[in-house]
């Protein structure tokens, strides 16, 4: 049985930048092959917005700005346990750009996130002192979205977290799991769909939609 999709699904294409495809400095392994997955998706959706990871070139997120630590190590901040990553998606940078074979022309609204240098932010919804919001819980309500179809990169950091935090602003969430792809280090991945399923974040094939 093949879902239908009414105007108000939302599909929202979570961080397919160049820098999250193999090759880019926080490749994710075949992150490349979910772009087709998507183009094909996304003619199915009247309403599919983005969201575009965007740090300054001194994000607190990078490896680079703690004298001893290296990528993938983890550090105590104000707001919690950080991991840290190779410089990613610095503003303005090749490496920051949505993949060039995306095709999606009728995408609504790009939304960027992770700009403010002390606080990282996986999800789309709020930064990870689990404070600041990016407004795209408004956006999604005041344009009727009733539920969230989930695609993109990387399924255990921002896809997980931002389907938790769709979750939780009172959205129906359903991650199209052949269409992300995942980091995967020290059970991140397991953990990340074991927390989406206490959410209440539901989970299918990318056939179910595409028939
Ligand atoms: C992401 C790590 C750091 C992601 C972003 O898009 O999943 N992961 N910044
Ligand atoms: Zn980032």
């Amino acid at each position: 049985m093949t879902l239908q999709i009414s105007p108000r699904d939302v599909l929202v294409v979570v961080d397919v930048q160049h820098d999250f495809l193999p090759g880019g400095s926080l490749g994710v392994a075949a992150g490349d092959e979910i772009v087709p997955l998507i183009n094909a998706l996304a003619k199915k959706f009247s309403h599919v917005v983005f969201t575009q990871d965007w740090h300054p070139a001194d994000h607190i997120s990078f490896a680079s700005q703690h004298p001893g630590k290296a990528p993938f190590e983890t550090i105590a901040l104000d707001y919690g346990t950080q991991v840290l990553w190779p410089d990613h998606c610095v503003w303005n940078s090749h490496g920051a750009e949505l993949a060039a074979d995306l095709d999606v022309p009728h995408a609504q609204l790009i939304i960027r996130k992770g700009y403010n240098r002390a606080i990282d932010s996986y999800s789309g919804f709020q930064e990870a002192d689990r404070e600041t919001l990016t407004g795209l819980a408004g956006y999604f309500s005041e344009r009727d979205v009733d539920r969230l179809y989930i695609v993109g990169l990387a399924t255990d950091y921002c896809v997980g977290w931002t389907a938790i935090d769709g979750a939780a602003a009172g959205f129906d969430v359903t991650v199209i799991e052949d269409a992300t792809r995942a980091i995967d280090n020290d059970g991140s991945l397991t953990k990340a769909w074991a927390d989406m399923a206490q959410a209440g974040v539901e989970r299918v094939m990318s056939r179910e939609i595409l028939g």
